[in-house]
């Protein structure tokens, strides 16, 4: 614990002057607009962290057919970028300002993020064969047989990508951005990562995370 100093001491629930710079440099929203998700987070996340089970709470709503916990998983990894097994706003906000404005290589960054859950820059049949039987899941797809075993499509997306075995996180953008056959299976919610689907900036914000509210999506 604490080993990074700085980040683990401070008060999640707070959103320092430097946190907001550095959310207004890599997302497109404004001051105002960050505060505002900044208040909604709250709302939904007293404490200011966002742990998995409330992650996979929210999940299972946009996907109410499939079994998420899977898919889950990787994704809340994914957004955990510091790996200390909750979710602070910062991660937040960055996760889906990409989803909602990102350009297409940086949606596949955070795509090749989920397939990488070791965090070590690369990604391998093993890893990916892991995911494909989550997103089958997610999908609820049943028919898992033949060309549609994720074995075998792991196979042809090696193919594609022109790899025997270790993917690179380049290599998977680059290979991506330049087949759109392997975007639809690698990285089918480029388009919306998180579901939302928030028409007007953010004063929807509240993603429901809580259960009080009841309404679900
Ligand atoms: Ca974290
Ligand atoms: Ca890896």
């Amino acid at each position: 614990m604490g080993a990074k100093g700085g980040k683990s001491k401070q008060d999640p629930t707070i959103l320092t002057e430097e946190q907001l710079k550095r959310l207004q440099n890599c997302t497109r929203y404004t001051a105002e607009e960050i505060s505002a998700w900044h208040a909604g987070f709250l709302k939904d996340c007293p404490s200011g962290k966002l742990d998995k089970k409330q992650f996979l709470n929210v999940y299972k709503k946009f996907y109410p057919e499939g079994k998420a916990d899977k898919y889950c998983n990787f994704v809340f990894k994914a957004f955990d970028s510091d790996g200390n097994g909750w979710i602070d706003f910062t991660e937040f906000l960055t996760a889906v300002g990409l989803s909602q404005h990102g350009e297409l290589k940086d949606k596949l960054g955070m795509a090749f993020d989920i397939y990488d859950q070791n965090k070590d820059g690369q990604i391998n049949r093993k890893d990916m064969v892991k995911i494909i039987e989550a997103m089958y899941d997610l999908a609820n797809e049943e028919d898992r047989r033949g060309e549609k075993a994720p074995e075998k499509r792991v196979e042809l997306i090696m193919k594609r990508l022109n790899k025997d075995d270790i993917v690179l996180r380049l290599e998977f953008i680059q290979g991506c951005l330049k087949d759109e056959f392997l975007r639809k299976i690698l990285a089918p919610n480029t388009a919306q990562p998180f579901g939302m689907n928030t028409t007007d900036g953010v004063q929807t914000t509240t993603i429901n995370i809580s259960d009080e509210t009841g309404a679900a999506v």
